[in-house]
Parts: structure tokens; sequence; C-alpha cells
């Protein structure tokens, strides 16, 4: 299984943009040569940008700005009061979800943590059910009675919205088994945080997951902070990656800030799953620039940190590569960023002009329920 470090990653990396373009001179130009010519740059261009067509590129850089909007206005409502409980942004985090679940099929299953917005929203959640539940309102996803941490969506096979940290480690493990027992090719995505690896119930599932060979891939989303506590002062093994060989199983050190370094990294794995149900362990390293929640003060970290990896923003080196490659210019990136924050505004006025659930919705939907005495015949 090929597998690489961190330094690894960074040193293939730099190779690779150095290495020079040669450039064919022909001696003498005829119509077969410029074809050929033409078509060897097209190769090139295409192999610089993961050979993906324009349209796919586009569609990376909408839907990572997406969340980068829609996490900023969910900032903003947070702060003006308009949204109550616990809210855990994704901002920094958006080239893992998009470039993760760009490489699944539609049928496959996603699984993840509280900071999910960016998740739901890449499975092709609209931003106003996930607005509409922040808000708490009768159209959010949830209907209003999950908020921030429990986004689900049924019919897109999106999982949730967990706020037990790794308790959705086993849950991902069972939607795989449950594939596998079904004889369907489906796969699941199962999320995340690095804090999550040293619980019992990662290191159970990842076990039960190579023994009985469940099509499963486990994304570790390295922000390298567990709410206040650095990774250094938590973990002993700190390669996460390299966790897996406890249990055989194959693993990647993927860059999180290159989405396409993330798609790719991803389609192996899928590849993987779907064709042998073989599970991956993926760590990928990517760091938060908000705090663990709306109220985290994040005196555990410096400003000077903060900015060192903001020169690594996935939007910004996403979009710079778009403009080298000439896929799109800075009028046209500035038009969908315009389109985008529509979309969103869209789904603040949306959420707000909503109802709140109906009193009678307090005990519908809900497992337990000790008060109706209907329930208590059970
Ligand atoms: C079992 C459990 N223990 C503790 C908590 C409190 N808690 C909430 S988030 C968190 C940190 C998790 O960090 P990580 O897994 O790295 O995810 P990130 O927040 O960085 O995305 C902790 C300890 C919890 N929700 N569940
Ligand atoms: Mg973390």
């Amino acid at each position: 299984m090929s597998k690489q470090t961190a330094e690894q990653a960074t040193a293939a990396g730099a190779e690779e943009q150095s290495s020079p373009d040669v450039a064919t001179q022909p001696d003498k130009v005829d119509l077969a040569t410029l074809q050929r010519d033409r078509d060897a740059a097209k190769e090139r261009q295409k192999s610089r940008l993961g050979g993906l067509e324009t349209e796919t590129l586009i569609e990376l850089y909408r839907q990572m700005i997406l969340i980068r909007r829609f996490e900023e206005k969910a900032a903003e409502v947070y702060s003006a009061g308009k949204i109550g409980g616990f809210c855990h942004l994704y901002i920094g985090q958006e080239a893992v979800a998009v470039g993760t679940l760009s490489a699944l099929r539609k049928d496959d299953y996603v699984i993840t943590s509280y900071r999910e917005h960016g998740h739901a929203l890449a499975k092709g959640m609209t931003p106003e059910s996930v607005m509409a539940e922040l808000y708490g309102k009768a159209t959010g996803c949830s209907k209003g009675k999950g908020g921030s941490m429990h986004m689900f969506d049924k019919s897109l096979n999106f999982l949730g919205g967990h706020g037990i940290v790794g308790g959705q480690i086993p849950l991902g493990t069972g939607a795989a088994f449950a594939s596998k027992y079904q004889g369907t090719d489906q796969v699941t995505l199962c999320f995340f945080g690095e804090a999550a690896v040293n619980q019992g119930a990662f290191h159970e599932s990842l076990n039960m997951a190579q023994l009985w060979k469940l099509p499963c891939i486990y994304i570790c989303e390295n922000n390298q902070y567990g709410m206040g506590t650095s990774l250094e002062r938590a973990m002993s093994l700190r390669d996460i990656s390299k966790k897996a060989s406890a249990y055989e199983m194959a693993s990647e050190f993927v860059d999180g800030m290159d989405v396409l370094a993330v798609r790719e990294a991803t389609a192996r794995a899928v590849e993987r799953a779907r064709k042998d149900y073989l599970p991956t362990l993926l760590e990928i390293r990517t760091y938060r620039f908000m705090g663990h929640s709306m109220s985290d003060p994040g005196n555990y970290r410096t400003r000077a940190e903060i900015e060192k990896y903001q020169e690594r923003d996935p939007i910004k080196l996403f979009s710079a590569s778009l403009r080298e490659e000439k896929i799109a210019d800075e009028k046209l990136l500035k038009e969908i960023d315009a389109e985008v924050r529509k979309q969103v505004e869209e789904s603040v006025r949306f959420a707000e002009e909503s109802p709140y659930p109906a009193p009678e919705e307090l005990y519908t939907d809900i497992y337990a329920n000790p008060i109706d005495p209907s329930a208590r015949k059970l």
C-alpha cells in the first residue's frame, strides 16, 4: 500500500512543481504537429489538475466557496443571537469535505461529527435546510429539533451529525456492514477528528472492519486540536495514518489543504472498498481557522500560528491553481462568489421566515418518551 509521511508529501509536491515543461519546437510547422502539440498541452494541463474537466473543477471551487460563505454567515447570525446551542464551524477544512465527497457516488453513505455543516452541503443538502436547522425552525432538515450538531438527510444517505466524540465510528462501521450484508456496492465515508482516535471505539471499529472486510473509509480530519488541546499534548503516536498498521489496514496521509489530493486519495480508497470490500484509514491533515466552537476564547494558540496556516488556505490555493491553469479568471471566480453569497442570503431569509416547530411536535421523532402515557404501554 502506498503511504506517505507528511515530509514525503511535501517533498513530492515541491518536486512536482519544479519539474519544467518541455516545450517542443517543431522544425516545420504543419497541422498534424500543431494538433499533437495542442493535445499534449491539454494532457499536461489535465494532469496538473487531476485530469478533471473544467466543469468539475469549477464545481469543486463553488462547493468550497459555498461552505466558506455559509459558515461566515452562520457565525454572523450566531453572534446576533439568532442561533442557539453549540455551533462548530468548518472554515479552513473545506477541501476535506469537498474533495472526499466528490469522489463518491450519490447513494454512498456519509456519517460525521458535530462539525458537519460542510459535509451536509457537500453531500447535496440545501443551504435552506441546513440554515433553518441552525435556527431551530420546522423547515430544517431535522425539523428544528437537532440544531447545528444534528444535520441528517435520509434521502441523500447522510447519516448525520453526532455530538459524542467518536460515537459515529461504530455507526459508520455498521452502515458499511449493512451494505456488505445486503450485497450492495455502496461505500461509507466515516469522518472524525484526530482527538476521536484515542477512543476505544475507533480501535474496535477498525479491527472489525479489517477482519470482516467492510467497505468503510475512515477519514480522520486532523485539524491538530481537540477543543483547546493540541495533538502533541494528547497523542503518543502522532502519525495517525500509521495506526492502521495495527489492524493491517491500508492507509494514506493526505494534504487536506489540496482539494485534488484529497479527492484522488479518496478515489483510491473508494475503489478498494467498492471492488474488494476493503476498508482504508485516511489521515487528512488540515487546520481549523476558527475556534473549536463559537464560545472558544482561543487562548491555546497564537494569532501567528493561525496566520501561518491561512497562507495555505485551501480556497486560496485552489483558486490560484485555477487561474494559473487558465481554467477560470478573476472575473469568473468573483461571479461564482457573488452567486453563492446570494444563495446563502436566501437561506437566511428562508430560515427567518420559517415557523418554529409546533408544541405538539415535542414528542414526535424521539426514541424515549417518559411523559406521553401511550408510550409507557410499549
Ligand atoms: C465522548 C466525549 N468526550 C468529550 C466530549 C467533549 N468534546 C466535544 S468536542 C471535543 C474535541 C474533539 O476534537 P476532535 O475529535 O479533534 O474534533 P474537532 O473538534 O477538532 O473537529 C471534546 C473533547 C464529547 N463530546 N464526547
Ligand atoms: Mg481536531
